[in-house]
């Protein structure tokens, strides 16, 4: 690129509007510019298009939105915050909502959860989990301790520690061999046992055992940790099976093998808790999350970490980095007084437990889509839901693709697809009567796409 006829002049004068520039992340990108899907507002429960026109956010964006958007709380921090602060550097310094936002999402976790370092991203902090638990055994003299084990089915972001102990095999197969020394849990999904259940499934407890015959195999020395996602949510919402995360911290304790929740999305409010490990009692060694700890306002992610875990670091010159690890942009101030703000919304409106009371009602008015043209399962929980579809032959996703597409053009409703499955997420602040508008406008996209 460096001859002289690649360089080309500077161009100011782009043509406005042209979608050309941008690669899209996860998004099937020349369908999406020959028809785009155009978002320039929200507010509270909706988007709304360049055109005006109103979209029920079915999906509180990507599972991030749990306060509403646009909340004027959450904006007037990050105006302030932006006035006051721009950016402090976290090497060495930090500024005062930096610790003021650990303490309360330390606050807010079980146990001895009582340590939290931030990222900018789930996909960070899920890396950054797995860097701590191998360091953790580094330190403490059992340094063999370095297979990480996850699950088919399980999403842990796009890092290559979190493609590795995820199980999607679309986010792996192109990307070479990724980390070493992994292994994977089955997943918890079958439909001729659990179809249709409302909440967790009581079939499947047992599939936690399946870990056993895996420590086995390589031997308990070698496993530093597993992660899971407490509630799968990127592979189509799968809901624990009763009794399967308990059975997995017995497992753990028995083998002396650090336990990941991986909290992302079920964090902040979304299973009606929280953190997922209230809803199940068990208290993992890291929880990580992000989307909702600033309802999605400015990118950022943590990991919340055991007391015992953090203090083991504590050791050597007092002068002496503890560990080697962290972003230009972690506890950046702005998502730092967005994450008080959102927290504030939080507490103040009951946003957990109103997820928690709304449950129920969420449910019935999901469960009145069975039936529906295609739908051959329905999952629900807290205040998520997974409508699956029966696949067009040959076409795994089209169908699903439809509904997203014809949803938003269409019917004014967000919503996310996995494959076949659209998964339902709203922001915690829906209403009874939004509830209506989304199954009504969900009902009205599965009979107009057949
Ligand atoms: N862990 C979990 C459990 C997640 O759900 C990540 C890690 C990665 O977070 P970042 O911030 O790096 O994207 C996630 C992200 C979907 C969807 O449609 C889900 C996610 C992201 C985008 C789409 O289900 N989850």
């Amino acid at each position: 690129m460096s001859s002289a006829a690649n360089l080309r002049p500077a161009n100011d004068s782009q043509v406005p509007n042209d979608l050309a520039a941008w690669w899209l992340p996860f998004t099937a990108n020349r369908a999406f510019k020959a028809r785009p899907r155009l978002i320039a507002g929200a507010k509270g429960m909706y988007y709304y298009t360049p055109d005006g026109r109103a979209v029920l956010d079915g999906a509180a964006g990507l599972w991030c939105c749990n306060a509403g958007h646009n909340r004027d709380e959450v904006v007037a921090a990050i105006q302030a915050q932006a006035a006051e602060l721009d950016f402090a550097p976290a090497f060495q310094f930090g500024h005062p909502k930096a610790f003021a936002l650990a303490s309360r999402v330390a606050a807010l976790a079980p146990g001895d959860l009582d340590h939290v370092f931030f990222t900018n991203s789930g996909s960070e902090a899920v890396d950054t989990a797995l860097k701590i638990a191998l360091a953790y055994w580094n330190i403490s003299g059992q340094g063999g301790r370095t297979r990480l084990i996850g699950r088919e089915r399980g999403y842990h972001g796009v890092g290559f520690g979190g493609i590795s102990v995820g199980g999607i095999v679309n986010n792996r197969k192109f990307f070479g061999n990724a980390l070493a020394g992994v292994d994977h849990l089955p997943h918890t999904y079958n439909r001729a046992e659990q179809a249709y259940s409302r909440g967790e499934p009581e079939w499947g407890g047992h599939l936690a055992d399946a870990l056993e015959p895996i420590i086995a195999l390589h031997d308990a020395s070698t496993i530093a940790a597993v992660i899971v996602e407490p509630m799968s949510g990127s592979t189509g919402v799968l809901p624990p099976p009763k009794g399967y995360l308990q059975r997995l911290r017995q497992i753990c304790d028995r083998h002396g093998i650090l336990l990941i929740f991986d909290e992302v999305i079920t964090g902040f409010g979304r299973l009606g808790f929280p953190f997922a490990a209230e809803r199940y009692g068990v208290v993992p060694d890291m929880i990580t999350f992000a989307k909702g700890v600033n309802s999605g306002a400015v990118p950022m992610g943590g990991v919340i970490v055991r007391k015992g875990i953090h203090d083991a670091f504590m050791k050597g010159p007092e002068w002496g980095i503890e560990l080697f690890h962290g972003y230009t942009y972690s506890a950046h101030p702005l998502a730092c007084a967005a994450g008080l703000a959102a927290q504030d919304l939080y507490r103040d409106e009951r946003l957990f437990e109103r997820a928690r009371e709304l449950e129920g009602a969420w449910a019935d008015a999901i469960f009145t889509l069975k039936g529906a043209p295609n739908v051959i399962d329905i999952r629900t929980i807290g205040l998520v839901a997974a409508i699956e579809l029966a696949s067009k032959p040959g076409a795994v996703g089209a169908r699903a693709y439809e509904a997203m597409e014809r949803g938003f053009n269409e019917f004014g409703l967000m919503m996310r697809i996995a494959g076949d499955t659209i998964a339902l997420s709203p922001p915690l602040v829906i209403s009874q009567d939004e509830i209506g508008e989304l199954v009504e406008k969900m009902g009205k996209v599965l009979r107009a796409i057949g």
